[in-house]
């Protein structure tokens, strides 16, 4: 994606790896927008920030989420590429960021339990702007 460019898509509920289209670049700043909720097996619908406090059986298996210290089914991201893939990182419901990931192309997914995600519904809405050279960093939510 080039410098001012910007890419919308959805983000499955149920895909336990969504592959973007988009691939990072080192040192671009980035602008995500986040919106939609999505549920995990049955409602209440959760929001992109996540559940903290699920309780039950999720609270008990916490520490199996792909990102176990975020909240339950939280929008998470990570870059795959040459240098190779990094860790899960929390994006909620986005902001402005300076990718400090290794660049490549831009996954996503809930933050569920792999294996698990058959049973999730919905989709968050995310879009993408490549802002380098817009200035405002550190300028997060929407
Ligand atoms: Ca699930």
């Amino acid at each position: 994606m080039e410098q001012g460019g910007s890419r919308r898509f959805l983000v499955p509920a149920d895909d336990p790896c969504f592959d973007s289209g988009i691939d990072i670049q080192p040192d671009h700043i980035y602008r995500f927008i986040v919106k939609g909720q999505w549920i995990d097996l049955r409602p209440p619908a959760i929001g992109p920030e996540g559940d903290r406090n699920p309780g039950g059986v999720r609270a008990l298996a916490g520490w199996a989420k792909r990102l176990p210290d975020a909240p339950w089914m939280a929008l998470l991201m990570r870059t795959k590429g040459m240098a190779g893939t990094s860790g899960w990182h929390l994006l909620g419901k986005g902001g402005t960021l300076q990718s400090t990931l290794p660049p490549g192309r831009l996954q996503l997914c809930a933050n569920d339990v792999l294996g698990f995600y058959f049973n999730n519904k919905g989709a968050m809405d995310v879009t993408v702007i490549d802002v380098t050279g817009q200035g405002q960093l550190g300028v997060a939510g929407d």
